[in-house]
C-alpha cells in the first residue's frame, strides 16, 4: 500500500452550496486561504461568494478531472449528495448522486494522487436492529433508507480504497446539523433547522415528527470544528477512518419547543408526523463517540441551551434586515 496521506494545500468542496458547504468553504478559506479553496456545485453560485468557483456535476467525471488536474488539488470534501427524505422519494438519484458521484471522485483520486478526501457519512448508516441508546462505534449496521444504504456502501468503500491505494478517505457519521446559513433540504432532521425560521416569522410550528422523537444533532460550528479536527488529526492516530460516530447534542422536538420557549414565550407546535417518523425511528436517538474523542480529540462546545440561544440570535439578527 502506497500512503499518499499529506498536508492540505489545495482544496476543492463538491457540493459547496448547500447547508454545510455553504459555511464550511468560508472556514475553509480563512483557514487555508482564500486561494487555495475552490468551491464547486451543480448550482449557480451566490453573488457574495468570494474566491474560485467552478460549476460541477459530480456525475461528470471528466469534468472533475479536469478541474483537480487544473487547480492541482491534494484535498477534497465531497458534500454533494441526496439526503434521506428525497432519497426515499427518488432512490436511483439517490445511488446515482451518492455512490456514483463518490465512485468518479475515488477513481480522479487514485490517478491524481489526490491525498486526503473528506466524505461525510450519516447516522443514517444505522437502522432498527442497531442500539438506540449511546449506539456504540462498533455494531449492526442495516439501514432501511437508500440514503443509509449509500452511506454505508460510502463508509467501505473509503475504507477500502485507504487499504488498497493509500487514498486517505477520512469521515464522521454527522448528525443532524443545526444551522443559520443555508437551510438544509431533503433530510429527516431537517424539522430542527426550519422550527427556528418559522419561531421567528410566525411565532408557530407545524413538526413532520412526533414529539417524542429524540435524535442526535449538532450546531454548525461544532460540525465545522469537527470536520477540521478529523482531516488534521495525524494518519497514525487514528484507527477507523470513514466511519466515525460523532455525537454532540440529542433532543427531542419537545424539549426543542421548551428551549426556544425560554425566548419567545408565545411560540406554539402543533405534529403532523409524515413519513419522515418512519425514518427517524430507525435512527439512534443518542451516539456513543469515544472513539472520536480519543483519536482526534473530539468534543462539542454548543449544548442545547447555547445552540438555541446563538440560533435565534443570529437569525432573529438576520430577520431584522429583511433577508428572511
Ligand atoms: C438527514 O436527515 O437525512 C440528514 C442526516 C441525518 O444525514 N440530515
Amino acid at each position: 500500500m502506497v500512503l499518499m496521506s499529506g498536508d492540505i494545500n489545495r482544496i476543492l468542496i463538491t457540493g459547496a452550496l448547500g447547508q454545510i458547504g455553504s459555511e464550511l468553504t468560508v472556514d475553509l478559506q480563512k483557514t487555508y486561504g482564500i486561494d487555495n479553496v475552490v468551491a464547486t456545485d451543480i448550482k449557480e453560485p451566490k453573488d457574495d461568494l468570494k474566491g474560485a468557483y467552478e460549476k460541477l456535476d459530480v456525475l461528470d467525471q471528466d469534468r472533475m478531472r479536469q478541474l483537480i488536474k487544473e487547480y492541482d488539488i491534494d484535498t477534497v470534501y465531497h458534500l454533494a449528495a441526496i439526503l434521506s427524505a428525497t432519497g426515499e422519494k427518488r432512490p436511483d438519484l439517490a445511488w446515482n448522486i451518492n455512490i456514483n458521484g463518490f465512485c468518479n471522485l475515488l477513481t480522479v483520486a487514485k490517478e491524481r494522487n489526490v491525498s486526503k478526501i473528506f466524505h461525510p457519512s450519516s447516522i443514517a448508516a444505522f437502522g432498527p436492529e442497531t442500539p438506540k441508546i449511546n449506539t456504540p462505534q462498533e455494531t449492526v449496521l442495516k439501514p432501511r433508507t437508500i440514503y443509509g444504504v449509500t452511506k454505508v456502501v460510502g463508509e467501505l468503500l473509503g475504507n477500502y480504497y485507504f487499504e488498497k491505494w493509500g487514498v486517505d478517505v477520512r469521515g464522521a457519521r454527522l448528525p443532524g446539523v443545526i444551522s443559520n446559513v443555508a437551510p438544509p433540504g431533503g433530510g429527516t432532521t431537517d424539522y430542527a433547522v426550519e422550527i427556528f425560521y418559522d419561531a421567528i416569522k410566525h411565532q408557530k410550528y407545524t413538526c413532520f415528527l412526533k414529539p417524542d422523537t429524540k435524535l442526535p444533532m449538532i450546531y454548525m460550528p461544532d460540525c465545522l470544528k469537527a470536520f477540521k479536527q478529523l482531516m488534521e488529526a495525524p494518519i497514525e492516530n487514528l484507527k477507523h477512518h470513514t466511519d466515525y460516530n460523532l455525537g454532540a447534542i440529542s433532543f427531542d422536538p419537545t424539549e426543542l419547543v421548551a428551549e426556544i420557549k425560554t425566548h419567545i414565550p408565545e411560540f406554539t407546535i402543533t405534529y403532523e408526523p409524515d413519513f419522515r417518523q418512519k425514518i427517524a425511528d430507525s435512527w439512534p436517538k443518542s451516539i456513543d463517540d469515544s472513539a472520536a474523542r480519543s483519536e482526534w480529540g473530539w468534543s462539542r462546545d454548543y449544548d442545547l441551551k447555547a445552540m438555541v440561544a446563538d440560533m435565534l440570535k443570529v437569525l432573529g439578527e438576520r430577520y431584522q434586515r429583511g433577508e428572511l
